[in-house]
């Protein structure tokens, strides 16, 4: 069985030249996770601080679920200002921690196929390959998916966990119970594979969760339909649905795996990975059968180039190949370095770049005025989907980058999601060209309303200053019908564009006390018909119409009960996000209290900071925009919340906590928020600012770190006590 030739889509492809140049680096979870904050972090400084959003919501709630996913496989790279920690962020509580008998091993990478020669090289030289006898490799196609541990014992599936940090994971059985192709019990043929001495004792086997590509695409239309976000990615999509709290949730999503190790091969009676992969087949395993044994690099290489020519024709995401030492011998006399496996490497597939040519850089009015430069280029499908533009940011990034407008271009999906203009192709011929083109400025007046653009000292966003500019009406009262705001259905941003101009809306109460069903009708949609028939003749003007009127009207009249925290967002007050919307409506109750708010009253509220509080306080300053709530009133939009919270006293404002290890009488999310309610802040990491930690049983690194730091660490009983009395213990 040892050599069997296995089914493989690569077998049969003639070798082909190498396709990876020079590219860009692949990047490590660590520095994915650091760019992903970085992202974040800008796109949360836009949108909040400068009230000018860059990216879609959507956008930013992949980026988020990136972010998510990395940390949730990697909890070492949480850090306390990550964004998923932040207010309405995400803590993860709910599956009970696993620790790994055996630590769960990333691989090294080698980001190109110099540094995995390097690799080779070194490992023939270590276990003194000659041309007579060398070292054999296995390679694998490298899944991107979500590393699991499936437990068996006496051949019955008991236990599956996550990677987590490698030493503890999380309990994830009941979620995995639910994907189809996990036996619940091993096959006869494997467990005659385990020596007697193994049998009745536990076999970990580790692999890969991933979702179909096909399935994940399915998955995205219904959620889109839903009007849920949707998944930026498969694996993505596979990390969200192994972490429902409900399996159900988990069995609709079409999960699948890919099995390749063992932790401990001590029990099977195979003596290398390529028999391993047989053995794992004959227990019912599912195991991916494009790999190929290789004694030479030639053939790794061949291997690794037909994969990367092939990766599309596979309905599951592959991000390189994994190159292992064959023998089982060999891998235990090179053994481990502090990180990875001697005897593994992960060779990283280089990112997907295309050319295409930026045929248009236009400027985009957000609804604070700010003007943002658009590359708009010839569509080009890159990872996975069709992009026609992308944000240029700024003057001085397109500067910096040196784009004109007709240059051949290259663009990317930074992290696989957003389209970003890498910068101008400059070979041959089209360096000359790009050099005959003018260099882009900025307009000096805003294409929309004509008014002189402002560049204020220090900034680098131009802006139109003017009070009426259409395109930032436009802005702001699409801002207020889009989905996290106030909803309302059929608004398109065209169509808002069309009212703003020919007056029938100018602000937000528009809406509700001014807009009719009958001028909404007769709107002229710009459009003219291209024949004649008995309703109207070639050349005429094509209007809304009375049966989208009518729809839009009623989306607007249901728009007035979606609550105070969707209003507060849907005003566009500067650094007042959904998020921070929430919270307001949560504390406050309803506008009137908000208005009448100092900005200190606000800025104690948990989460809301001086900038933001200073920010709702010069909003309702305004005259015209308290107008704008009052006459929302007056149309019957909800300015309440449904049920203001009790406020206790924030008798432990200013406090940071951190909670680790099992607590018995409280979940830790319960416990945290009971403390947040109080004031405190709960943080996911011990740092210098951390005031206390309260460690419950099996507390780890967490408890290390504090006592390194010299934070006070407290255990059940003082928690219970500070719950009760609402007072921190003092501390000297
Ligand atoms: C050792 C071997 C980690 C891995 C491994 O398809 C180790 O083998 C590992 F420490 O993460 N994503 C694979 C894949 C991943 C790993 C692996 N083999 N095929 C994968």
């Amino acid at each position: 069985m040892a050599n069997q030739t296995q089914m493989s889509l690569f077998g049969d492809f003639p070798g082909e030249e190498p396709v990876a140049e020079k590219q860009p680096q692949a990047k490590t979870p660590a520095l994915r996770a650091l760019e992903l904050r970085a992202l974040l972090d800008h796109a949360a400084y836009q949108y909040y601080a400068l009230d000018d959003p860059e990216m879609t919501d959507a956008e930013f709630d992949r980026l988020l679920q990136e972010l998510l996913a990395i940390e949730a496989e990697h909890p070492e790279l949480v850090t306390p200002d990550s964004y998923t920690q932040r207010v309405g962020g995400y803590v993860s509580e709910q599956f009970e921690p696993v620790t790994h008998a055996q630590r769960m091993y990333s691989m090294d990478d080698a980001m190109n196929l110099d540094e995995l020669d390097e690799w080779l090289a070194r490992t023939d030289e270590a276990l003194g390959a000659t041309d007579e006898r060398p070292v054999a490799y296995t390679c694998e196609l490298k899944i991107d998916g979500l590393g699991v541990a499936l437990t068996y014992r006496d051949g019955q599936f008991v236990r599956a966990a996550t990677r987590g940090d490698g030493t503890t994971g999380e309990n994830v059985t009941a979620n995995v119970r639910t994907v189809s192709d996990v036996p619940r019990a091993l096959a006869p043929a494997g467990l005659m594979r385990i020596a007697d001495e193994g049998l009745g004792q536990s076999v970990e086997v580790r692999g890969e969760v991933y979702m179909p590509k096909r399935s994940f695409v399915r998955l995205n239309e219904e959620r889109d339909g839903a009007g849920q976000p949707v998944f930026a990615n498969p694996r993505n999509a596979a990390a969200g649905s192994l972490r429902q709290k409900d399996p159900k949730i988990t069995a609709h999503r079409d999960l699948a795996t890919f099995i390749y190790a063992v932790a401990d091969e001590g029990p099977i009676s195979v003596t290398s990975q390529w028999e391993f992969l047989q053995w794992l087949r004959a227990c019912g395993f599912s195991v991916n059968p494009n790999a190929r044994r290789c004694t030479s690099a030639r053939e790794v290489h061949e291997f690794c180039e037909q994969a990367l020519a092939h990766r599309d024709e596979l309905d599951y995401d592959i991000d390189g190949v994994v190159v292992k030492v064959d023998s089982f011998a060999s891998q235990d006399a090179l053994g481990f370095t502090a990180r990875a496996p001697r005897w593994a490497i992960a060779y990283k597939f280089p990112p997907e770049e295309k050319r295409t040519v930026l045929r248009e850089i236009r400027i985009q009015v957000g609804r604070t005025g700010v003007l943002t430069p658009v590359a708009e280029f010839d569509p080009v499908v890159v990872a996975g989907s069709t992009i026609a533009r992308a944000t240029l940011h700024n003057i001085d990034e397109i500067r910096r980058k040196d784009v004109r407008e007709g240059d051949t271009i290259v663009v990317h999906k930074a992290g696989d999601v957003i389209p970003e203009v890498v910068g101008p192709v400059l070979e041959g011929d089209l360096a000359a060209e790009h050099a005959a083109r003018p260099e882009w400025n900025m307009p000096e007046r805003c294409p929309s309303c004509g008014s002189p653009v402002v560049r204020e000292e220090g900034e680098v966003a131009y802006r139109c200053v003017s009070i009426d500019c259409p395109a930032q009406a436009s802005e702001r009262l699409i801002h207020w019908g889009s989905r996290n705001a106030m909803d309302i259905d059929g608004l398109g941003d065209e169509l808002v564009g069309r009212m703003v101009e020919q007056g029938l809306l100018s602000d937000v109460a528009d809406f509700y006390d001014r807009l009719s069903e009958d001028a909404l009708a007769a709107l002229d949609t710009g459009r003219t018909y291209e024949t004649t028939n008995k309703d109207h003749a070639a050349g005429d003007a094509i209007v809304v119409g009375r049966t989208i009127a009518r729809k839009i009207m009623a989306q607007v009249e249901a728009s007035k009960e979606r609550g105070l925290a969707r209003v507060l967002f849907g005003l566009g007050i500067r650094h007042v996000g959904a998020n921070v919307g929430e919270v307001l409506a949560r504390r406050f109750g309803s506008i009137q209290a908000l208005t009448a708010a100092s900005a200190e009253e606000i800025a104690q509220v948990e989460g809301i900071g001086p900038k933001i509080a200073q920010s709702v306080v010069e909003f309702f300053a305004v005259p015209d925009n308290l107008k704008v709530v009052e006459r929302l009133r007056e149309a019957g939009v909800v300015l309440e919340e449904e049920e203001p919270a009790e406020v206790a006293p924030q008798t432990l404002a200013g406090l940071t906590f951190v909670l680790t290890g099992t607590l018995e009488r409280f979940k830790r999310k319960e416990a945290g928020d009971a403390l947040k309610a109080l004031g405190a802040k709960v943080s996911g990491s011990v740092s210098k600012k951390t005031n206390f930690v309260i460690a419950g049983a099996a507390a780890g690194s967490k408890l290390t770190k504090a006592e390194q730091l010299g934070v006070p660490v407290l255990d059940e009983a003082a928690l219970a006590r500070i719950l009760e009395t609402g007072e921190a213990p003092a501390v000297e």
